[in-house]
């Protein structure tokens, strides 16, 4: 079970991961350098199963990056708090004011000019994604060049995109995490790897992996293509200080069986998917694990 390879990169980053204080003042212990392979040929999706994983999130923030947005509020709106920490840490260091998250949240909802002034992100991925600034006065879609280059000229070894645009990165609430992705079709089959520079195992990669096995199974069907293997690479694999409870509960649980998702519309576009068309079935996680994230 590939789910196990994860758990053994877990238990080797918790027990021989250099400890150092990092970014966040939470501390880490972090390995250099490690790929997870998953194989989706079989309809599966890696939804981790020894602990339950907010899936249906994670599909609202692919889907919110492959709009190009990069502003808080259409999550909110749907319910998704995974991205407030970080506009919230902004507006209270920047402006002095102790307000809560939910408070701070109902503002991005409920005032255009705060959401404007609040709730952007900087040029993170979906901006770079689908509108990279191309140094000309115009952008460009790489997600879009991406389904072209995969039906024109399948056997490319340059099917790639990235949000790592240097030239942006301190302008970004974070430089990318998951930054890289490349495809390759064989046999007519796509398979693709991910390159993450910063892992969160604990909290960070359960959504990575999905999101990455989602978009490839929409990008496999948007080509006419079957979907292969999602290859992960880490660079900065880390567990949090304070996840150590997550670690050892998470390792004391036995993988279940990986659900299966199926795209229930084939739209006009790798655009066009909507929320509804995401369907996992044979969810059989073990309970959630809470676990703070630190910013
Ligand atoms: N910073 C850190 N330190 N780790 C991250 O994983 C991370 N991820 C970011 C931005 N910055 C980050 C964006 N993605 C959660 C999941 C993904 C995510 C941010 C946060 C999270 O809090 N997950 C919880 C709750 C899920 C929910 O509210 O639905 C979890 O238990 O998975
Ligand atoms: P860093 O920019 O200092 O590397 O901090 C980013 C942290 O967020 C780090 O712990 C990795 C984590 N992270 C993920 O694991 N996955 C993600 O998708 C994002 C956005 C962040």
């Amino acid at each position: 079970h590939a789910e196990q390879d994860y758990l053994d990169l877990m238990r080797r980053v918790w027990r021989e991961g250099d400890e150092r204080i990092d970014r966040t003042g939470v501390g880490t212990r972090a390995l250099f350098g490690a790929t997870l392979r998953f194989d989706l040929s079989d309809g599966t999706v890696p939804i981790l199963t020894t602990k339950r994983v907010f899936w249906k999130t994670a599909v609202r923030e692919l889907l919110w990056f492959l709009t190009g947005d990069t502003n808080i509020r259409p999550l909110v709106a749907q319910g998704v708090h995974i991205w407030t920490d970080w506009p919230l840490d902004r507006f209270r260091r920047e402006t002095g004011e102790a307000i809560d998250r939910d408070a701070f949240e109902a503002r991005i909802l409920a005032d255009d000019g705060f959401a404007a002034r609040w709730g952007d992100l900087g040029p993170v991925y979906g901006r770079q994604w689908v509108a990279w600034p191309d140094g000309k006065g115009g952008t460009i879609n790489q997600i879009a060049a991406l389904v072209d280059g995969l039906r024109r000229n399948p056997a490319s070894r340059r099917h790639i995109f990235t949000g790592w645009n240097v030239a942006d990165l301190d302008r970004m609430a974070l430089p990318p995490c998951h930054m890289t992705y490349q495809y390759q079709v064989a046999d007519g089959r796509l398979s693709g790897i991910l390159y993450q520079r910063s892992c969160d195992l604990g909290l960070g990669f359960a959504f990575n992996i999905f999101e990455a096995a989602l978009l490839l199974r929409m990008l496999a069907q948007i080509c006419d293509l079957e979907p292969g293997e999602i290859v992960w690479m880490g660079g900065d694999v880390h567990v949090y200080l304070n996840h150590g409870h997550l670690v050892e509960e998470q390792l004391a649980r036995t993988p279940r069986p990986f659900p299966r998702l199926d795209l229930a519309r084939r739209p006009d576009t790798i655009f066009d998917y909507r929320f509804e068309d995401v369907v996992v079935t044979g969810y059989d996680p073990h309970p959630a694990i809470a676990a703070p994230v630190a910013v």
